[in-house]
């Protein structure tokens, strides 16, 4: 059978551009899944990412239970912690956080995970995970208690992404943070893309139909968009199949 992940290397052989919406579990109503992925799906959207920083209210599992009856997209945990990993998913994005030096989120929270993801059927995805500083203190550095990499440090960028990649992971993830304000620029995204064999994945900040040309002609092969849609869902609109 083939994977999720398979889907993505033929894509990325094939130049075909893949788009991620985020849903975190926190913001989204959940009597309005029905009409946004109806939405969602004359769009060029193409998987469905769901997780956040905190899941303060739980609702997670849930969460993906109806979005699955709403949609035959594969739906990929992004989890912020190991508690936000449920079987009603298809798969799980097994992140990583290179960027950071906190153990707690190299390795502490992916044991923890384990229990949950030795009898599940969730396709588990290796992915590095890098943190880059999208101009103001987003989630996922006050969560994870790391400093994001500056985007003028293009060296320790691009050897953090291939260090990723010579340890196993399948994908890299370049993150400016939920609600960025300065979305990873195109420079880093074409330096590490053309160097990286592993398919690419860029998010944060990104707001516009010409943002997202921008950073998918850089070499990134994945983009995901959570905040854009939140705050306007006719942004959907514009980016029609
Ligand atoms: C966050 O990269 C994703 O983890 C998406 O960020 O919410 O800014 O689109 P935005």
């Amino acid at each position: 059978k083939k994977t999720i992940y398979d889907d993505i290397i033929q894509a990325k052989q094939n130049g075909q551009k893949l788009l991620a919406v985020l849903i975190d579990p926190d913001k989204i109503d959940i009597n309005h899944i029905p009409e946004f992925f109806k939405k969602v799906h004359k769009s060029i959207v193409t998987h469905v990412f769901v997780g956040g920083s905190t899941d303060a209210e739980r609702k997670m599992e849930n969460v993906v239970a109806i979005i699955k009856q709403h949609t035959k997209l594969p739906v990929l945990i992004f989890p912020g912690s190991h508690e936000q990993i449920t079987e009603m998913a298809d798969g799980i994005l097994f992140l990583s956080l290179l960027s950071g030096r906190n153990p707690k989120y190299l390795i502490e929270q992916q044991v923890q995970s384990v229990v949950k993801l030795i009898n599940t059927s969730l396709e588990i995805i290796p992915t590095g995970y890098i943190l880059i500083d999208g101009g103001i203190e987003t989630a996922v550095q006050r969560v994870s208690e790391t400093q994001p990499i500056s985007q003028k440090n293009h060296a320790e960028i691009l050897h953090t992404a291939l260090a990723g990649q010579f340890s196993g992971k399948k994908l890299v993830y370049l993150e400016a943070g939920s609600g960025a304000q300065k979305a990873i620029k195109p420079e880093i995204i074409q330096e590490v893309s053309t160097k990286l064999q592993i398919p690419l994945i860029v998010g944060g900040g990104i707001r516009s139909k010409n943002q997202l040309n921008v950073a998918f002609n850089a070499g990134a092969d994945l983009i995901v968009i959570g905040t854009a849609f939140e705050q306007n869902e006719a942004f959907l609109n514009e980016l029609k199949r």
